[in-house]
Formats: structure tokens, C-alpha cells, sequence
């Protein structure tokens, strides 16, 4: 593959008001453009010293801001190239006038993702590594943001290498026992080679076992609140925002569109959705609600189902839960108009039940609790050695690689003849190889860096 031999420029930071934004530039070309923007200074000041500059337009020479400019000399930079690095200040104009100067000097406007590219091609990097910097920086809860860190840190990368050098050492341990073939004992036994793979398909089961909750970590679980008008749902749904965004009355029938959020409970990320009321209705407007609310019913990972505590639980309740396929947690809401002591027996299809109340907040650390409980308790048992997939590229491929290992220790016992069943195991490394990206495909790169936002 190609490196990149142009310079490229972007806005790093976020636009919009901001005392300090950041204008990066990397590549052979970096220095010679951001000096022809500091014709105050003679040479780049040393790597690493941040030094106080006037930016001044490289064609008329006027200012554009007074910033801190700091130079990274290849290859001790974040792309391995050249990098200058204006901290100037932010806003909605500095920003753009200091990045169309470093155009107009000699740099390309920088793609997105395309650092972060570079830094791979230059083997900075890892492609699980350069994933990790876009979930980092998406992050919005500590889940999402710790496995980021440790995908950063080569936790996933490490497992993985370690998976392929499993399938090194079976391949190795097969050649030698083909090699072999005349001898009594082969050197190598068979059931040998059976167990190392059997072990290796175990390993990578941990890792994919993390992945379905892992990739929730991206988006948020999807948590449904529903049940009757009237239930208490929208005063949930405010209450776990922790600000008023859904209407509440004392008349049923009061939501009708589903108002979806996102929230972080106990680390973990949710999209909260508030529902219409399930009933029966002429109200044309109100059925077109209670449509999407079932929608997003059976899209749910969670179900918050709310039952005021001074009701039963109905037959068209418990119709409803049988539908169900995601785990429904039973909430008995209102429960400070309840005098008497609240029976908690659980309905079937029903994993936990708990009494709420918005007036008093009795109920609401329980319900905070369970939540993550229910969406992501794979994670929550798995223990923080295993590195967690938050990504459907690398599920894929460790399935692929699971499925092949397995094709391999069936040919094996199946008393094919091993130089067949080694041909599953080239492309079982193939796929952990793509994973980390030792083995690039221009597509697959561009899958990966697509989803970046300029800058990174
Ligand atoms: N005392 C008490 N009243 C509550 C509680 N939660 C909700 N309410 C009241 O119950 C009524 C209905 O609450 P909502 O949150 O609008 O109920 P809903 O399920 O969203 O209703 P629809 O949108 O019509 O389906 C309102 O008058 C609320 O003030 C609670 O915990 N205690
Ligand atoms: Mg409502």
C-alpha cells in the first residue's frame, strides 16, 4: 500500500463557540506551510516547545489570531509524518480563516478519518486501535468509554494476535505431525492437535460473548416504557432524564408519538422511549401512536412495563406480555397512593418487579440498578480481563474464524486426511488478520475511517 505523500489541514475540534479550537496539519509539506502563516518566526521552534505566534494570512500578511504552535517532528507525531499543530482560538470565524490560510499555503483539506488513517499506514496504529479513537471520542457513557480505552491500549488487538498465534502453532503442530507419516508414534498425536483447537474455539467464544451486548455499547439499549394511558409512564420517563421533556396529565391518552433520549444508568448507555398508551381507541390519532409504540416494542432490549400499583395487572396486560421477546421489567408505579403492603409476585415473562413512585422517588435506585442488569448483564458478569467487542467487524470475523477452527477439529476427527483439514485454518487467520488490520483491504479502511468526522 501507498503512503500518502500531500499535506493535509483540518479544524480538529468541534465547531461552535469554544475558547480554544485546533487546526492540524501533517505531512512532509507541514512545516514549510505553517511558516509561510508565521512570518514572524525564522525556523519551526523546537518539537514538543509550544511557542507564542502571530498566524497571519500568507497572502496579504494580516493577522488572523495570536495562537500557541507546536510542531511533532516525523515520525514522534500522532500520523508519524510531520505535524503542526495551532491551538488558536475558537469560534465560528478563527478556526475557518486559520485552516483556509494553511490551504492557501500548500495543504489539501484533510478527509475525514484521515489522520487516523495515516497513523495506521504508518503503523502507529493498529485498525482496532484507530476504531477505538472514534469510539472514545462518540463515547457518551463509561461503558462505551472504558472498552474504548482498552481496545486503545491493545487489550482487544492483544487477544486477537494471541488467537492467531494459536493458529500458527496448530498449523505448526500439524506439519510436523504430517511430516511424520511413517512412524509408529507420529510425534504430534492427533487428539493432541484436536484439544489445542477445541481450546482455541473457546477462547475466541469468550471474547464473542461480550459482542452483542458490546455493540449496544454504541448506541444505547433500547428501554420502551409502555402500558396503559394514565400509567405513570411519561413521569418515568422525565424521571430518569432528570428533566421534564414529556408532557404528563391526569387525562389518559396524553402521549401520543414516542419520544425517544439517551441516558446513561449506572455507566451503561440507554435510548429511553416514552410511548403512547396501549388501549383500544377510535381516536385516529392516538391509534397511529399506539402503532409506534409496538414498533419500538419489538425492537426493545428492555421493557419497562408500568402498572399503576393500585391496579391489577390485566388480561390484555399479560396478552401483551406474551408477546413479548425482549426481558420485561414490572414496574408498579405510583406506588405512594398504595397503603397497603404491595404484592411483588411476578407475572411469567416477567424478570423483576418493582415498585416506583415519581412523588416520593421510592423505587427509582432499584429500577437504576436493574436497568443495566437486564441490558447488558453479560458485561456486567464478564469481568474486566476480557476485552469487550463493540463492533459488528470484528464479531463477524471471530465468528468467521470460530466457524473455520471448528470445520478444522471436525475434519481431524473426522479422520479426514490432515492436509485437508488444514486448509480451514489459513482462512481462519485471514479474518482475525483483517480484524487488526496486518493484512489492510482498501475497503475495508474505508469502511472504517467513513464513520470519522473530519479532524480526527
Ligand atoms: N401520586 C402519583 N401520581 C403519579 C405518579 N406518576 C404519575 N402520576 C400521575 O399520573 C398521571 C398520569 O401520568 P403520566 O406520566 O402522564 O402517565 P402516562 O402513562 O404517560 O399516560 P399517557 O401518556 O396518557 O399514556 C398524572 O396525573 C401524573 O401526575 C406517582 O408516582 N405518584
Ligand atoms: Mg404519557
Amino acid at each position: 500500500m501507498t503512503l500518502d505523500v500531500d499535506t493535509i489541514a483540518a479544524v480538529s475540534t468541534a465547531p461552535g463557540l469554544g475558547a480554544i479550537a485546533v487546526v492540524r496539519v501533517s505531512g512532509p509539506e507541514a512545516t514549510s506551510v505553517a511558516l509561510r502563516l508565521l512570518p514572524g518566526l525564522e525556523r519551526m521552534p523546537d518539537p514538543r516547545y509550544a511557542t507564542l505566534a502571530e498566524i497571519r494570512d500568507p497572502d496579504d500578511g494580516s493577522v488572523i489570531d495570536r495562537a500557541i504552535v507546536t510542531y511533532f517532528a516525523a515520525p514522534e507525531s500522532y500520523t508519524g509524518e510531520d505535524v503542526v499543530e495551532f491551538s488558536c482560538h475558537g469560534g465560528w470565524l478563527v478556526p475557518p480563516l486559520a485552516l483556509d490560510a494553511c490551504l492557501r499555503a500548500g495543504a489539501r483539506e484533510a478527509e475525514p478519518g484521515e489522520f487516523t488513517r495515516r497513523a495506521y499506514l504508518r503503523g502507529k496504529l493498529d485498525l482496532v486501535q484507530a476504531e477505538a479513537v472514534s469510539d472514545l471520542i462518540e463515547a457518551r457513557s463509561r461503558a462505551l468509554h472504558l472498552a474504548a480505552l482498552g481496545q486503545l491500549e491493545q487489550g482487544l488487538s492483544g487477544r486477537i494476535s494471541g488467537l492467531r498465534e494459536g493458529l500458527v502453532r496448530l498449523e505448526a503442530l500439524l506439519a510436523h505431525h504430517i511430516d511424520f507419516p511413517e512412524e509408529d508414534d507420529a510425534p504430534v498425536p492427533l487428539d493432541e492437535i484436536v484439544s489445542e483447537a477445541t481450546n482455541l474455539a473457546q477462547r475466541i467464544d469468550r471474547l464473542l460473548a461480550t459482542a452483542p451486548e458490546g455493540e449496544l455499547l454504541r448506541e444505547g439499549a433500547l428501554a420502551v416504557l409502555a402500558g396503559r394511558p394514565n400509567a405513570g409512564k411519561s413521569s418515568l420517563y422525565n424521571a430518569l432524564l432528570g428533566q421534564e421533556r414529556a408532557i404528563v396529565t391526569e387525562e389518559p391518552g396524553t402521549t401520543r408519538d414516542a419520544l425517544e433520549a439517551f441516558v446513561q444508568v449506572g455507566g451503561f448507555p440507554f435510548r429511553l422511549v416514552d410511548t403512547a398508551g396501549l388501549r383500544e381507541t377510535d381516536r385516529q390519532v392516538e391509534r397511529l401512536g399506539i402503532d409506534v409504540a409496538k414498533r419500538y416494542l419489538r425492537d426493545a432490549d428492555v421493557v419497562l412495563l408500568c402498572v399503576p400499583a393500585d391496579e391489577e395487572i390485566s388480561d390484555s396486560d399479560r396478552r401483551f406480555l406474551e408477546q413479548l421477546e425482549a426481558p420485561v421489567l414490572m414496574l408498579r408505579t405510583k406506588s405512594d397512593l398504595q397503603n397497603d403492603s404491595p404484592e411483588r409476585r411476578s407475572p411469567a415473562h416477567v424478570a423483576a418487579v418493582i415498585d416506583v413512585s415519581v412523588q416520593s422517588g421510592d423505587g427509582l435506585d432499584e429500577l437504576r440498578g436493574a436497568l443495566p442488569e437486564l441490558a447488558y448483564s453479560a458485561l456486567l458478569h464478564v469481568g474486566a480481563e476480557v476485552p469487550v467487542i463493540t463492533r459488528r467487524r470484528h464479531a463477524l470475523a471471530l465468528a468467521t474464524a470460530r466457524a473455520e477452527v471448528e470445520l478444522f477439529r471436525d475434519a481431524l476427527e473426522a479422520g479426514l486426511p490432515p492436509e485437508v483439514a488444514s486448509t480451514h485454518l489459513r482462512p481462519a487467520e485471514t479474518a482475525l488478520e483483517e480484524v487488526l488490520g496486518v493484512i489492510s483491504v482498501e475497503d475495508v479502511l474505508d469502511v472504517v475511517f467513513r464513520e470519522f468526522c473530519v479532524g480526527k
